[in-house]
């Protein structure tokens, strides 16, 4: 990744835009002006909206000043005879026919060629990833090399990829604004989304059709990385960790597959083999927990095992009840599967 930058505006943004700076800085966002478009998926939808803002912005000036101007000209006078009544006029009727005809036309074909660029058919689904929306976190598979992950979907710079987007419960919608278009995720059924970032980043995104009630807290995070970064992270993820180190980490193993975790949870090269909830094989290498709900790190885990409803109340993961220690134990041992 890029040195990210926490102070300051980014590039042509307001302030007003980025009043939630300081939790951005906390939560390790970088800040990105919706209206960067990095890939040229994004681009391609931020002309079209520049077109259709054009065009529209012609019609009303338009429309705007011709109401001003009969206004005026023809308000009525003290003792002026009642106006020309206009049977009708065949000239004038097809011209205001023809020409918001041609108009929308214009608008449709701007609006087929965006949809070509930004989408095209995917005749042989080849996807390089599966993302797999839940109440209220994402499940990220990578066909190809075998990587499953949660969360946060890291993608390698100026390659077009294609992901498949599917729901395991409800109606959920995929959508980072600065890199492609909105696609809903729907149950028993795979819709498609092509995407190419164009530089290194991490690129926010929510989901965007409400889907229950911590939908607010379903954010996804992109990791653009350079080709080499990214290789490297899917040999990391694909590594089957090692022996807990430490009398702590060990006892959090052991508790870990004596609670109920395993019920939901899997961590490879261990019993725990459930897809209910995240994979937590290599929960310590992510930035944030619960899709964004809170930083990643050793208090933050510990507090989520103790009580997740605390951080994100009404989330499918129950209060196990278990003492601090125990939460403490646990949090050490996942923290350390990076
Ligand atoms: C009934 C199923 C269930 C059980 C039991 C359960 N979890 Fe979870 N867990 C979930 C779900 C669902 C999520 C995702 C919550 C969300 O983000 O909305 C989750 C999220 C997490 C996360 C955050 C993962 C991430 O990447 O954001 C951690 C860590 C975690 N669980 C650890 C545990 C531990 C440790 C236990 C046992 C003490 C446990 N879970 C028991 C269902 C469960
Ligand atoms: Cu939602």
């Amino acid at each position: 990744m890029p040195e990210q930058k926490f102070s300051g505006l980014p590039r042509g943004s307001f302030r007003f835009l980025t009043n939630n700076a300081r939790k951005k800085q906390r939560m390790n966002m970088q800040d990105t002006s919706v209206f960067d478009a990095n890939s040229p998926q994004a681009r391609a939808i931020a002309r079209l909206f520049y077109f259709d803002l054009a065009i529209s912005a012609v019609i009303f000036l338009t429309v705007a000043s011709l109401v001003v101007y009969a206004v005026i000209r023809f308000r009525e006078r003290p003792g002026q005879a009642k106006p020309f009544q206009d049977p009708g006029n065949p000239r004038l009727e097809t011209l205001w026919t023809v020409v918001p005809a041609l108009i929308l036309l214009t608008l449709l074909v701007g609006t087929a060629y965006t949809m070509k660029i930004v989408n095209p058919p995917v005749v042989h689904p080849a996807p390089n990833v599966i993302v797999n929306a839940h109440q209220w976190w994402w499940e990220y598979r990578y066909p190809q090399s075998g990587v499953v992950t949660a969360n946060e979907l890291h993608l390698p710079v100026r390659e077009k990829w294609l992901l498949q987007i599917e729901s395991a419960d409800v109606i959920h919608d995929f959508w980072v604004p600065n890199l492609a278009a909105k696609v809903d995720a729907i149950p028993r059924n795979q819709n498609y989304l092509w995407l190419t970032p164009s530089r290194e980043g991490i690129f926010l995104g929510t989901c965007a059709e409400y889907c229950g009630r911590q939908h607010a807290l379903m954010g996804i995070r992109v990791i653009v990385e350079s080709p080499e970064k990214f290789a490297a992270w899917t040999r990391s993820q694909l590594r089957v960790p090692g022996k807990p180190a430490g009398p702590e980490a060990e006892r959090g193993a052991k508790l870990f597959q004596e609670q109920t975790c395993m019920n939901c949870h899997a961590i490879a090269g261990t019993q725990a083999k459930s897809t209910v909830g995240p994979d937590l094989t290599h929960v310590g290498s992510r930035q944030t927990l619960g899709a964004g709900a809170s930083p990643n790190n050793l208090e933050q885990l510990t507090a989520w095992i103790k009580d997740p409803q605390a951080i994100k109340p009404g989330c499918n993961m129950p209060s196990l009840k278990l003492t601090d220690s125990q939460a403490r134990d646990i949090a050490v041992y996942l923290e350390a599967l990076k």
